[in-house]
């Protein structure tokens, strides 16, 4: 993979309102061309409500092992509203409530969260815990699992931990000409599900060219949401002069947009946390801006971004749509009860659409 993603801690960097960007001139009519789907997927709208419902219902504080997901400016406000965020189960005060992150947990953080006898709400993203369920069965077949992802990323860590013994990571395209197995005749490849479609594909090529019998997974790891996002962006990129992804930089999802804009066109794409981050010099002869967001990150952060491009003239803004969401996760069982013992069948993470759980 081009780019290794960087982990916890995250530097905090505090906010600071930058220079209004300058209405510069340039050749041709400046615009935005905004892509869609953009912004929160509905694992992300389902773990960021889950720790406030665990408030509402718990009071502060609400643990939560890791980042909720990979965004600075989420993890902020949950902080101002009483979330606590820890690195591991042992920094929790024994019968507290811990959440555990969108990423996923492997069953030891499960185990050792119990033993401490904390009250865990499981906010693991559904399609994360079917990628889980693929390893646990894939192992329990005798079957080497070459699982494609950044090693020490949370989702990967957990995933491996589901079947130790059984996993080997393969990190890049590059890795899949050394890497090595037992019995080339039963391999399966499984993957982390926010990585770059077009070079997942690659390391897969590259594996079976060395493994001919690899095993591909019963469905796509890669979700829907990662999908959808680099899907949108490669349209807007090839018309682009700049893209700007907003999102965190320990976002692999949103990582990979800046990747995939740059591979189909765009002339300049960089990744920015908050609008005062755009540099006036990125805009230099730029007509078209091209403008996404990881599946982490707040819509208002995007909101910043195009005002902000609005006053350097970049006032007329088009969505490019190349798909339309509606999946929607139920709330983690743990919290599908209200205080008044109702079941809670607040179904999230999408505007219209049926539930799945
Ligand atoms: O792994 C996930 C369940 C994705 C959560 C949404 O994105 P983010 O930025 O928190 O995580 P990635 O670093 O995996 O993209
Ligand atoms: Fe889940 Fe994909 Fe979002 S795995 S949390 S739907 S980025």
């Amino acid at each position: 993979m081009s780019q290794a993603t960087v982990h916890l801690p995250v530097p905090r960097i505090p906010r600071s309102r930058g220079a209004r960007l300058q209405n510069n001139p340039v050749d041709g009519h400046k615009r935005v061309l905004l892509a869609a789907p953009r912004g929160y997927c509905a694992g992300v709208d389902r773990a960021v409500v889950a720790v406030e419902k665990a408030l509402e219902r718990y009071g502060a504080p609400v643990y939560v092992r890791k980042q909720i997901v990979h965004n600075i400016h989420v993890v902020t406000e949950l902080e101002q509203k009483g979330a606590i965020f820890v690195e591991e189960v042992d920094e929790v005060p024994e019968g507290a409530h811990v959440v555990f992150s969108a990423h996923g947990v492997s069953p030891a953080v499960v185990n050792a969260a119990s033993d401490r006898g904390l009250h865990a709400i499981d906010a693991t993203c559904p399609l994360v815990t079917k990628v889980h369920r693929e390893a646990v069965r894939f192992a329990r077949d005798d079957y080497e699992i070459l699982l494609i992802g950044h090693d020490g990323h949370e989702e990967v860590e957990g995933t491996a931990g589901e079947a130790p013994d059984h996993v080997t990571i393969v990190n890049s395209p590059e890795e899949a000409d050394t890497v090595q197995v037992k019995d080339p005749s039963k391999v399966v490849w499984l993957s982390q599900t926010t990585l770059s479609v077009d070079e997942t594909m690659e390391t897969v090529n590259r594996l079976r060219t060395r493994f001919p019998e690899l095993h591909n997974p019963p469905s796509d790891d890669i979700c829907y949401a990662t999908q959808n996002r680099q899907v949108a962006i490669k349209k807007v990129a090839k018309d682009a002069d700049l893209v700007i992804v907003v999102g965190s930089s320990n976002s692999s999802n949103s990582v990979r947009l800046v990747e995939v804009a740059l591979e189909y066109g765009a002339k300049a794409a960089y990744r920015v946390d908050y609008a005062e981050e755009v540099k006036q010099e990125w805009l230099d002869g730029v007509a078209t801006v091209g403008v996404t967001s990881g599946a982490s990150v707040p819509e208002v952060l995007v909101r910043e971004v195009l005002e902000a491009l609005s006053a350097a003239g970049y006032e007329d803004v088009e969505e490019v749509r190349t798909a339309e969401e509606d999946l929607m996760f139920s709330l983690p069982k743990e919290l599908r009860q209200d205080i008044s013992g109702q079941r809670d069948t607040r179904a999230l993470g999408g505007r219209t659409g049926s539930a799945a759980s």
